[in-house]
């Protein structure tokens, strides 16, 4: 096995689910966590219940864990205080967790809303200049510029992995560009973990579609290849959502709507 025990946050999420049920085999042990119920642990889990923001409780939830896949927190446009609470205060609980207890290998769930206001006929690279789209947008921002200081000061490895849109399937003309399946998810994840030297690249979490944004030729040294193409949804895409026209925000900024999102008040 790659680790001994792997903690997932946000377990009961739609990405948790899919690596609890999927990732049992790369650890002796999974703890899974999260602020919701989780149900009945499997023989080689553990199931903790633990809200982000408690700086106690997570320095505990990552004690004994030698890798960590982060997809805990807001995962949408929210209010300040909200993401305030579970994506900033959340994210500095963990990498306090991970300084203090071994410095365990930690996959971050970030987004490709980082990058949201970059233009869809652009092409980025770890590089491009971040351009967040709201406030989630900026809180994930948050999480790689922390990730990347406990990496250059602590050592802890992070794979800084913006998400464009991982679903079973493309449902919409952005996703032809964004869709990451979740075979490529996985397979992602186990390469992180796997990997003999890490650092702190960002890797865009982008399946082998035909559109493509994105540039990943910086993490080459990891060894993973994408194999999915979101090619395959396209006609039933192009027949099911008509064409928004060249002047609407979705068809032109990466970010697609989230890019119109208003800023939510408590
Ligand atoms: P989700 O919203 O389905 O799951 C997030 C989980 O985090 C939920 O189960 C929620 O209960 C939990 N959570 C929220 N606040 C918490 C807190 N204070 N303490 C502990 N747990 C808390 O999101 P999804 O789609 O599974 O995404 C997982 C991660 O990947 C998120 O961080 C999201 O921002 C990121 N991501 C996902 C993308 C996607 O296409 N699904 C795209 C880009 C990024
Ligand atoms: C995200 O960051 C969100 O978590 C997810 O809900 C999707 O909307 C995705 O980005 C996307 O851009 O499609």
């Amino acid at each position: 096995k790659i680790l001994k025990r792997l903690l997932i946050t946000g377990a009961g999420g739609g990405l948790g689910k899919v690596a609890r049920e999927r990732l049992s085999y790369i650890a002796d042990t999974i703890r899974v966590s999260d602020i919701v119920d989780l149900g009945e642990a499997a023989p080689h889990e553990e199931i903790v219940n633990c809200d982000l923001a408690d700086y106690v409780a997570v320095n505990d939830l990552v004690a004994g864990c030698d890798g960590i896949v982060h997809f805990g927190g807001i995962s949408v446009e929210d209010s300040f205080s909200r993401i305030l609470k579970a994506n900033i205060e959340g994210v500095y609980n963990l990498y306090e967790a991970a300084r203090k207890n071994g410095s365990p290998r930690i996959f971050m769930a970030s987004s490709n809303h980082v990058v949201g206001f970059h233009r869809q006929d652009e092409r980025l690279d770890a590089n491009a200049p971040l351009r967040p789209d709201g406030l989630y947008g900026v809180s994930k921002c948050f999480a790689e510029n922390l990730a990347s200081m406990y990496h250059d000061k602590f050592g802890v490895e992070t794979a800084l992995v913006r998400i464009g849109s991982s679903y079973p399937e493309a449902t919409n003309r952005r996703f032809l560009a964004t869709w990451l399946s979740y075979d490529d998810l996985i397979s992602l994840i186990v390469y992180v973990f796997e990997a003999p030297k890490l650092g702190c690249p960002v890797i865009y979490g982008v399946s082998d579609n035909d559109t493509v944004w994105w540039d990943n030729s910086s993490v080459r040294y990891l060894g993973w290849r994408p194999t999915d193409n979101s090619a395959v949804f396209r006609d039933r895409v192009y027949a099911d959502e008509p064409d928004p026209g060249p002047d609407d925000p979705v068809a032109i900024y990466q970010g697609g709507k989230f890019t119109q999102d208003p800023i939510i008040e408590d």
